[in-house]
């Protein structure tokens, strides 16, 4: 039996787990492959503070939702919304299923997305019983002839934009795909989970979000480059009439209804947020956003030196550098401490360059690379 019968000491337990966890690759010893990078000791502080708080009840805890909401306006203006409602959900793959969800619920039941757009996009789609109409995509972006044809063809449903591509950290051209989704009848949803703390301060001049009309609704995640602990996404939504299918009647609860795909949740994620959002303010972000841009292109260029070249040009700091051996380069870099991802439609491996990911960091990750294309040409291997 693992269940003890006798309950085990509290030191005893802490010890164990701390040996796990010094065993875990850590943001700080190589682990650059997620999106997720260290939080910041202000959100984990405030996470803390809030986390025995039941953000479902929105009665009690009235103030709570207030937060959310503040937090989720604040996601919203980087966006380019004046008053968004939304939630505070825990992540992007949430996020873009609500958001599915909703124009659903509103009657668009097709969902257009390149093979670029994220994972829980099709997944969304799939628990969601969507039609998914796969929409081409040039230099990993979406193709907005393609784009076009598809919606003619298929009529009104939700288009999903990517403002930075999971795997290539290229940005779709949301102002494009918007004009089209006006023309046709459809709505767009931006999933915007990473790039939304970077392309914004980088690209004013784009139309990236909410200033384009047929936008309805956008996942951007604190727990990214907002620097919020996991959990911690966000799903911003044009206006109350939009997010009203996910207010859920519950006749128990003090308020009578209940807000979101979950139940119970922390308020630790809120806090976390609000407190990121109020801290960095625009100016924050802007600046990290270009000191991560300054980096990529550092290791754009130290990977040049070495023959290796990104598989397209970045717009947000993530970078697909091809391999062709991509699978034995992750095994190979994972035994040097460097943990990383594979770039998924292309061959390639794929860097997230997170805060954490400092000079250094780049370095080591260029050396290690180094070192396997030497390995992988020499006549022994
Ligand atoms: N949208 C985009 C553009 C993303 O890159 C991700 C996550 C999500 C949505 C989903 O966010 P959550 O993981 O917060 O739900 N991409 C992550 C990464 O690339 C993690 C990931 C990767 C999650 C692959 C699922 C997956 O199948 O590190």
């Amino acid at each position: 039996m693992s269940l003890p019968r006798e309950g085990i000491p509290w030191i005893e337990i802490v010890k164990e787990l701390r040996k796990i966890l010094r065993e875990l690759p850590t943001h700080f010893t190589g682990f650059v492959g997620s999106m997720t990078t260290v939080p910041h000791q202000l959100a984990k502080q405030v996470f803390l503070e809030f986390m025995e708080v039941n953000a479902n009840d929105i009665a009690t805890f009235r103030r709570v939702r207030e937060l959310e909401l503040e937090a989720v306006r604040m996601l919203g203006e980087i966006l380019g919304c004046r008053d968004c409602v939304g939630m505070i959900t825990t992540g992007g793959s949430e996020a873009n299923l609500a958001a599915l969800y909703l124009a659903r619920e509103h009657g668009y039941e097709v969902v257009y997305a390149p093979l670029t757009a994220h994972d829980s996009v099709f997944k969304a789609a799939k628990l969601l019983r969507m039609r998914v109409v796969i929409v081409e995509h040039r230099g990993y972006r979406i193709d907005v002839d393609s784009l076009e044809e598809a919606v003619r063809s298929n009529g009104p449903g939700i288009i999903v934009a990517t403002v930075g591509t999971t795997g290539f950290g290229t940005v779709d051209p949301v102002e494009a795909v918007s004009a089209i989704a006006r023309e046709h009848g459809c709505v767009v949803h931006v999933d915007a989970a990473f790039g939304g703390f970077v392309a914004p301060f980088l690209y004013p001049e784009r139309k990236l979000g909410f200033s384009n009309d047929a936008v309805v609704s956008a996942t951007m995640d604190p727990h990214k480059l907002g620097l919020a602990p996991i959990p911690c996404g966000g799903l911003v939504v044009r206006d109350e009439k939009w997010f009203e299918p996910l207010v859920f009647e519950a006749k128990y609860m003090p308020s009578g209804y209940q807000v979101g795909l979950l139940g119970t949740r922390s308020a630790g994620s809120i806090a976390a947020a609000w407190a990121m959002l109020k801290h960095m303010g625009w100016r924050g972000y802007e600046a990290q956003a270009r000191e991560l841009m300054r980096r990529t292109r550092l290791l754009t260029s130290k990977c040049a030196e070495i023959g290796l070249e990104p598989v397209v040009e970045p717009e947000v700091p993530v970078v697909c550098i091809g391999i062709d051996r991509d699978v034995e380069a992750l095994e190979f870099l994972a035994k040097r401490g460097v943990y990383l991802y594979r770039c998924g439609l292309a061959k390639g491996v794929r860097v997230v360059i997170g805060p954490h990911v400092d000079e250094q960091a780049i370095g080591e990750i260029v050396e290690a690379l180094r070192d396997f294309t030497k390995s992988s040409r020499s006549p022994s291997s």
